[in-house]
């Protein structure tokens, strides 16, 4: 088997999804890949750590002939509250840097590129409720809009050069390791950190909002398990909805409330508010059932346990 890269690897999922992978297939056999953030000790102590900037296409090529990799994992991007402020960054990054990725994919003759959508291909006209795999995908962000570009360019990748491109659409992800940084459903993280530290959280979406959302355990495996699946059985590629959970802020506060009963949450919406209006409450994954076996593990009271022991352990 040859290497794998991972694009964004400092990142909230990337830094994750290197460890998981390198205890997976070999420490030295994964090449985790940053833009500016420097990697932690433990990841470049792990193995081999290199930094490219994804707009920059050779950057990518040198790294992949150097290390004889044969998947990319493509993690790096701009999340959707940084891409509304910066939505010239967003759509290079996400877009430009997608690009390159496939175009280096399909010269070097890579096996497989993973890439992750989002529910920010979904857009205010889309259904909310068990919002189908096939719908309307009109965006109202910058984010969402290179989302939806992403999904269409892997597909064509796929049909039209036989590049092995996979991807699925991921709700907000929360994990106890990396923080979020940038995105509408970062709330459902920092809720946590200062649950424990100052027992007050000021939410910046209202109470009522709810979105859909995974544990970052369910969110790595769902990557490896979609990178492993038989393509023959495949009939998506880059547009499975993943679903797992779905809870208001409200409810997120009150299962955090069961663990820290004087933990009290406020709610002053800004900005970030519209963009979460604009998504889906939940999403129907069936085809992502059927066609590769996805199952999460984790629900919301599962999740608020473990992120609450591993936290406290961690800002002791
Ligand atoms: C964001 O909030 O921008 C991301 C996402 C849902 O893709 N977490």
């Amino acid at each position: 088997m040859k290497n794998i890269l991972v694009t964004g690897a400092c990142g909230q999922i990337g830094s994750e999804l290197v460890e998981k992978l390198r205890e997976k297939y070999g420490n030295e056999n994964v090449v985790a890949t940053g833009h500016k953030t420097p990697p932690t000790e433990k990841m470049r102590k792990a193995g081999p750590f290199e930094y490219i900037d994804v707009v920059r296409k050779e950057e990518i090529a040198n790294v992949v002939k150097k290390y004889d990799i044969g998947t990319i994992y493509h993690m790096g991007a701009i999340l959707s509250a940084v891409g509304e402020q910066k939505p010239q960054l967003a759509f290079n990054v996400n877009l430009i840097g997608l690009y390159n990725v496939l175009k280096v994919g399909r010269e070097q003759k890579l096996e497989r590129i993973m890439v992750p959508s989002s529910i920010a291909a979904f857009g205010p006209d889309t259904p909310k409720d068990n919002t189908p795999n096939e719908t309307i995908l009109r965006p109202t962000t910058m984010y969402g809009v290179t989302k939806v570009a992403g999904e269409l360019l892997g597909d064509y990748y796929f049909h039209k050069f036989g590049v092995d491109v996979r991807g699925m659409r991921f709700p907000g992800i929360i994990s106890s390791e990396t923080l979020p940084g940038g995105g509408t459903t970062d709330y459902a993280v920092a809720i946590y950190y200062e649950a424990i530290k100052n027992k007050r959280y000021t939410c910046f979406v209202r109470e009522d909002t709810v979105l859909p959302m995974m544990y970052m355990p369910d969110a790595t495996k769902a990557l490896m398990d979609l990178a492993e699946a038989d393509v023959s059985k495949l009939k998506h590629h880059c547009d499975f909805n993943v679903n797992a959970m779905s809870f208001s802020a409200g409810e997120l506060a009150a299962s955090i409330k069961k663990h820290i009963p004087e933990f009290v949450c406020e709610y002053k919406p800004d900005y970030r508010q519209e963009i979460a209006d604009s998504w889906p409450r939940s999403l129907n994954d069936s085809a992502a059932r059927k066609e590769w076996g996805w199952k999460p593990k984790y629900d919301l009271p599962a999740m608020t346990k473990d992120m609450l022991e591993k936290l406290s352990k961690k800002l002791k």
